[in-house]
């Protein structure tokens, strides 16, 4: 019998000593390199952040697997097992220009199902967590159900660069006038936070079209647990190893934006 009180304990520990760590690294520079392009930056904290969880992990839970950002987890391709996927730093930009608006990510996994999911706000030591099945939390706040609300009401989390252009769908058939007919849109920059910005209703939706595992794993248990809504672009789930591009909202809602607007961009 897997005891997921252990594991959550445990968990919650180390994503405060982790937080604790990173605030103290704020007095000297990080080391910044970047990896795929001038835009993806990483840290010495993101690679040193990462080490520490799969060191706390391999040292207690020895059968446990690990995907993380920063490649010091294990080679994934199966679900099978308990699995630990982290963001070390989710918001790694912000990190390095605003020391604020940066998250650690885990989301626990077994054979594939959500048990336990994480984003910890590290400078406002805000933990946002949830167990599948028991509900979610931030801090000691239970979280209420999230309730449908129309598009015009909605307050959506998007990042301004997709409405320019991109690969999967035409932004002036689906994004534009969703933009349009919308509230409002914000851009946080971290993944991990407009995802609980939705569990908490600060957000309605978030739509993005490119994230890793590591930018949803912790978020996408998060949302659901308070009945937030969390697909690809088509409606259909998300493959928990994979890329995929993400529509968050709460229900409803997420019906509606992806008949009335995303599937116009389909053929
Ligand atoms: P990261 O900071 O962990 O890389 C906005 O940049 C959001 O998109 C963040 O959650 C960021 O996570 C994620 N993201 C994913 N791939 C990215 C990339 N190649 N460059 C910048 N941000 C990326
Ligand atoms: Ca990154
Ligand atoms: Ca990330
Ligand atoms: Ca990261």
């Amino acid at each position: 019998m897997v005891n997921w009180t252990t594991i959550d304990k445990h968990a919650k520990e180390w994503l405060k000593e982790a937080g604790k760590r990173i605030v103290s690294s704020f007095v000297t520079a990080p080391e910044i390199m970047t990896k795929t392009n001038p835009d993806d930056l990483v840290t010495n904290i993101d690679q040193e952040t990462e080490q520490f969880f799969t060191e706390k992990i391999r040292e207690t839970f020895s059968s446990h697997r690990i995907l993380g950002e920063e490649g010091f987890g294990d080679e994934l391709t199966k679900v099978s097992g308990i699995i630990w996927i982290i963001d070390p730093i989710d918001g790694t930009t912000n990190f390095v220009h605003q020391q604020r608006n940066f998250m650690i990510s885990i989301g626990i996994y077994e054979d594939g199902e959500p048990r336990l999911g994480y984003v910890y706000d590290v400078v406002h030591q805000d933990l946002y967590y949830a167990k599948s099945g028991e509900g979610a939390y931030w801090n000691d706040v239970k979280l209420s159900l999230l309730k449908e609300v129309p598009v015009e009401k909605a307050l959506i989390g998007i990042n301004s660069t997709w409405l320019i252009s991109n690969r999967l769908i035409d932004p002036r058939e689906t994004l534009i006038p969703l933009v349009n007919d919308a509230r409002g849109t914000r851009s946080y920059g971290s993944a991990a936070l407009e995802f609980v910005y939705v569990a908490t209703g600060r957000l309605d939706a978030y739509i993005t079209m490119r994230l890793s595992p590591w930018d949803f794993a912790g978020g996408k248990i998060i949302v659901e647990e308070v009945g937030g809504k969390v697909s690809n672009l088509r409606g259909e789930p998300l493959n928990i190893l994979e890329k995929n591009p993400i529509v968050v909202a709460k229900p409803g809602l997420h019906e509606k934006i992806i008949q009335k607007y995303l599937s116009k961009g389909f053929s």
